[in-house]
């Protein structure tokens, strides 16, 4: 008998969630995604959705969301980390609570993980509840979104193309 053998390919999968509801939507998302591909390990983008705000103030414009799928030996820290460099390239200024952004990237599901810290909790906690979230996930993933959760989702979505 022997041991298990130690894996030597630490790569999983994850989903990354990028929004937009400022300045060119498009544009924003389209140089987030391609910050991403820089490091070698996205997989797949889904589907362009335009999608109703939710939460925040009222009168804001639709969001255009995504989900990118990666196959990456990057822990969700390491993701995190991406995730804010990409909105510091964006200037996202982050003044109201679900206020207005020219980017939003969110760590959303990192292989098995579950993270619980002040900064960071992996799956994202509110996902399960957000259309906009679940709708393109359900594009990429559809085993990994649990069945009546995308009907029960708030928020209305529009898949509008791709980026
Ligand atoms: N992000 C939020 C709050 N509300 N609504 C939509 N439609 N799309 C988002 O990306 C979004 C939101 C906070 O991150
Ligand atoms: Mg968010
Ligand atoms: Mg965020």
């Amino acid at each position: 008998m022997c041991a298990a053998p130690e894996r030597l390919d630490p790569a999983r999968r994850a989903f990354i969630g990028l929004g937009s509801n400022l300045g060119d939507r498009r544009a924003e998302l389209a140089r987030a995604v391609a910050g991403l591909v820089e490091a070698g390990d996205v997989t797949a983008v889904s589907p362009l959705y335009e999608t109703e705000p939710v939460g925040g103030p009222e009168g804001q414009l639709p969001y255009l969301n995504v989900v990118v799928e990666l196959w990456t030996s990057d822990d969700a820290r390491a993701l995190l980390d991406r995730c804010r460099a990409l909105e510091a390239v964006a200037r996202r200024v982050r003044a109201e609570r679900f206020g207005p952004r020219t980017l939003d990237s969110d760590v959303l599901l990192v292989g098995d993980d579950e993270i619980e810290e002040p900064d960071l909790s992996v799956p994202h906690p509110r996902m399960w509840l957000r259309r906009f979230v679940l709708a393109p996930l359900a594009d990429l993933a559809p085993e990994l979104v649990p069945p009546g959760a995308l009907e029960r989702a708030v928020g209305a979505v529009r898949r509008i193309g791709r980026l």
